[in-house]
């Protein structure tokens, strides 16, 4: 059945890549980010594809502007089918008595209250209609903390709860709740987390093969096609040297 999927962060990376695999699978895409420009890119070439896309440039952060985005969906847009909660970041990775109270806000906004904000706006509908699937990008940082990671950690743990609190409400439905959980995934994350500087980034990914957001992509596609009554809770995914948070075999 072809499923209305909305993505947020859609124009990098992992919601790029579940973008791009969704759009495969035959599905029609509500996809957000706050590029606006590259968000019509993309859907100028997934349209080329005879994909049925529909654009909404805002930041999860901007409730009023969620709203808004919500709100003016066009009728035949409104039963989203599944959600891919994406849209996330990390900014810094210095100790927690060094790190910086506006990098914290920007990933606590981001990561926690705008996910929060797109469930409390896309899975009421779902409840009527006893139909839907939430997909949250959590990572294996909400496992375990490891050095300076603190803060994004802490908001990829609230991840967990917020996924396994969800799935706790709606089961009486036939709704799914699925938190992914990657480890070291190459995209444009370790980029912002040291604000631009490529060469520290580039040191995140030395000597291992990590994941790309294909890989990610891949098992969202698989959670949201699986037979009705196979929910896939939650999914720790490693490159193949990445044995947990801090174990990692370089070459
Ligand atoms: C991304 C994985 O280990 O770089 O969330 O934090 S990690």
């Amino acid at each position: 059945m072809n499923k209305i999927v909305l993505i947020t962060g859609a124009t990098s990376g992992i919601g790029l890549a579940c973008a791009k695999k969704f759009a495969e699978n035959g599905d029609k895409l509500i996809l957000t980010g706050r590029n606006e420009q590259r968000l019509a890119e993309i859907s100028k070439s997934l349209k080329e594809k005879n994909v049925k896309v529909l654009t909404l440039a805002f930041d999860v952060r901007d409730r009023e502007a969620a709203i808004q985005s919500f709100n003016n969906l066009p009728e035949e847009w409104k039963e989203i089918d599944v959600l891919v909660n994406n849209a996330g970041l990390a900014l810094g990775l210095e100790p927690e008595y060094e790190g910086s109270l506006e990098d914290w806000e920007t990933m606590i906004d981001t990561n926690i209250k705008g996910l929060l904000t797109m469930t409390r706006l896309v899975v009421p509908g779902m409840v009527k209609r006893n139909r839907g699937h939430i997909i949250n990008v959590g990572s294996i940082a909400g496992d375990a903390a490891y050095a300076g990671g603190n803060v994004y950690c802490a908001t990829k743990a609230a991840v967990k709860a917020i996924t396994d609190g969800l799935r706790i409400d709606v089961a009486h439905t036939a709704i799914r709740v699925t938190n992914l959980k990657p480890g070291l995934v190459e995209t444009n994350f370790s980029n912002t987390r040291f604000h631009g500087d490529t060469d520290r980034a580039a040191k995140v990914y030395e000597g291992i093969k990590p994941l790309i957001g294909d890989d990610i992509a891949d098992v969202a596609v698989y959670a949201a096609n699986a037979p009705e009554h196979v929910q896939i809770a939650e999914v720790t995914i490693l490159a193949t040297h990445q044995a947990s948070v801090s174990v990692i075999k370089r070459k």
